[in-house]
């Protein structure tokens, strides 16, 4: 199948890719770098070194992986998207290329205005190039767990039936996201929902919960296919910033009492959700959801297990309850379904098989690039930014819009 992976550069999307080219899939990655950009405005980059994306492909090619097709560009221009999509004229597109951090939405104004233009009109234009030069394409669009909060009742996985006044409808499930950042995801769910029903688009919505591991088979094949690993407060993910905290020797930064329980995935294992969602496409004209997690934990028993597995490598850790700085339940019911994956074929890798393996050894291996300043969270959710400590500041230029995006190849 040929393939268009929107933002092919980040953190699923690339061993996205590669997963998928070596499936023997025409992958091509569309990506505007502004992740890369919006790191150096923070002043914070991944754990493990990232190559630039073309030295990337190249090293794809030189280990026998193939060749990877690049478009550069921002999903806001217009004349770009529509462009790429008309010339390939993909069977799948994946769309990963979104502002991902619940805390940079909470920064402040700009932030949050940055997050839902960026993200809503990508995809809104997005929506509309498939419809003029692709109207027979999949969309695999990445939404988020958190879309749906945390209810009192069991998560069903995009819909639920309801029984009112006597009456029965199938309707989407109810959303009570907890940042700028996942209402964005909510207005896009609605948004791809609505054209699946008027144009007659097919689309496939990953509620996605939380990643954490940064290796797959492709990515271990040469040190130039390294995936990146988030840990500062922005951009890394709970379980990969305790295990980077337990490496370095920091206090693991629970939120509040740590009673927040979440959907976690391996990200071997969201390259193969992705793969599996392609391979059995919705039908035209339908919008279906799956919740795309494996396990549920709570980040106190998270920190339970981090701290167990860095004691069999000799290393003690402790918990500091912080201060919450987010509005968010700490105890509260949570019990979500995820069964159409494993339905269609997943087979999950499970926390406590990789949290040495592809976790503390890589966060243990790379611990002398951690910039302890950009550990401790700043970002609060009723008052926006705090001020910087010694370094790291967050407060980035406007984060530019709509660039022109060239075509190139690598
Ligand atoms: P990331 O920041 O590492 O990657 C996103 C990529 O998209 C970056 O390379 C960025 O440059 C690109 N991009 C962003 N806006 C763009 C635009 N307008 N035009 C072109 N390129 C653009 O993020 P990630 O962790 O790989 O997340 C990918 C997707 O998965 C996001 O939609 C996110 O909401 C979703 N998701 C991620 C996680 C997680 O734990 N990382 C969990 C659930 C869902
Ligand atoms: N948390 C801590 N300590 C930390 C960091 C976070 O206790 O040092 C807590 C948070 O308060 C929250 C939970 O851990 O309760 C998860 O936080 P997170 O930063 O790991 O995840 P989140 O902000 O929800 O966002 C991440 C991705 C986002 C994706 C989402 C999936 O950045 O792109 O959409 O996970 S989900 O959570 O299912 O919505």
């Amino acid at each position: 199948m040929k393939i268009m992976v929107l933002g092919g550069d980040g953190y699923c999307g690339w061993p996205t890719s590669l997963h998928l080219s070596d499936g023997g899939h025409e992958v091509v990655i569309v990506d505007s770098f502004v992740r890369r950009q919006i790191d150096h405005e923070l002043g914070v980059q991944s754990l493990t070194p990232v190559a630039d994306l073309r030295e990337r492909l190249r090293a794809w090619r030189e280990v026998g992986g193939g060749h990877i097709d690049l478009e550069v560009g921002d999903l806001l221009d217009w004349e770009f998207l529509s462009g790429a999509v008309r010339r390939h004229r993909p069977d799948a597109v994946v769309h990963f290329a979104e502002q991902r951090s619940a805390p940079y939405s909470m920064i402040g104004r700009r932030h949050a205005v940055y997050t839902q233009h960026n993200n809503v009109l990508g995809t809104l234009n997005l929506l509309f190039a498939l419809r003029e030069f692709a109207p027979d394409c999949h969309l695999v669009k990445l939404g988020t767990m958190g879309e749906y909060g945390t209810p009192n009742i069991d998560i069903e996985e995009g819909f639920i039936e309801i029984e009112h006044n006597g009456r029965r409808d199938r309707l989407p499930f109810p959303k009570q996201p907890g940042s700028f950042y996942h209402l964005s995801k909510v207005h896009d769910s609605h948004n791809v929902d609505f054209a699946c029903r008027i144009w007659g688009l097919g689309a496939t919505d990953l509620n996605q919960g939380i990643v954490y591991g940064t290796v797959t088979p492709q990515t271990e094949r040469d040190p130039r296919l390294v995936n990146r690993f988030d840990y500062d407060e922005v951009w890394g993910t709970v379980l990969n910033r305790f295990c980077i905290q337990a490496a370095i020797g920091h206090p693991m930064t629970v939120y509040g009492t740590g009673g927040q329980t979440r959907g976690f995935l391996d990200i071997r294992d969201t390259v193969r959700c992705v793969e599996l969602a392609i391979l059995n496409p919705a039908e035209a004209g339908e919008f279906r959801v799956f919740n795309q997690f494996t396990e549920e934990f709570n980040l106190a028993e998270l920190a339970g297990m981090v701290g167990e597995a860095a004691g069999e490598l000799g290393i003690s850790t402790r918990v500091e309850h912080t201060p919450n700085p987010r509005v968010e339940a700490e105890d509260h019911y949570y019990n979500a379904r995820h069964t159409r994956l494993l339905d269609i074929g997943l087979e999950p890798h499970y926390l406590n098989e990789s949290l040495l393996d592809s976790l503390l050894n890589i966060a243990l291996l790379h611990r002398d690039r951690v910039d302890p300043a950009a550990v401790n969270p700043r970002v609060d959710w009723r008052t926006g930014q705090r001020p910087a400590p010694q370094n790291g500041d967050l407060s980035p230029a406007e984060p530019r819009a709509g660039r022109t995006g060239a075509r190139t190849g690598p």
